[in-house]
């Protein structure tokens, strides 16, 4: 969607699209421009290890990778690039998501994957804002404001508590 984009989102099928919309309005709520591709570590290696490969120079900061199953996206983008990779678990038809979840955490010692929630798409882009934020203090005042937001309407809802 955007010219330059600073994070990747990528994800091993369009079926996990609908998960990932929370992490597309996390990019747009900061106004941070991302990409999204639907790459597959077993369906599409070649594209994927290209992608992988060239994020860095293209411009990349950080990728979000999310799989479900025997989910190898994020750990095979992590194994062909040196940026931070944020692993998503996607909830599957089969083991409530526990498969994708052991797949994408268990990386081999040297190739770190930061793994998140299973569908846990929302705190994967917060997380990107958050090393985005390292070298932007425009960034880290509204990731600070954002929390002040989250908290007020959080004790807000003690108003609606009946008992
Ligand atoms: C993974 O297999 C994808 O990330 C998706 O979560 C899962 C199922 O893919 P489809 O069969 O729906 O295309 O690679």
């Amino acid at each position: 969607m955007n010219e330059n984009p600073v994070i990747g989102i990528i994800m091993g099928s369009d079926s996990d699209l609908p998960i990932m919309q929370k992490a597309f309005e996390v990019c747009k709520e900061f106004n941070i421009p991302f990409e999204v591709k639907i790459l597959s570590a077993h369906r599409t290696p070649e594209e994927h290890a290209e992608y992988s490969r060239t994020a860095e120079e293209r411009g990349l900061k950080v990728i979000i990778a999310a799989a479900g199953g025997a989910a190898h996206l994020p750990g095979v983008t992590a194994a062909n690039t040196t940026l931070p990779v944020i692993g998503v678990p996607i909830k599957g038809k089969s083991f409530e998501g526990m498969d994708s979840l052991l797949s994408i955490v268990q990386m081999p010692s040297g190739i770190p994957v930061a793994t998140v929630a299973v569908d846990g798409a929302k705190n994967a882009a917060l997380l990107a804002v958050e090393i985005m934020a390292i070298a932007d203090n425009d960034l880290k005042d509204k990731l600070k404001e954002y929390r002040v937001k989250m908290a007020a309407a959080s004790m807000k809802k003690n108003e609606n508590v009946k008992y």
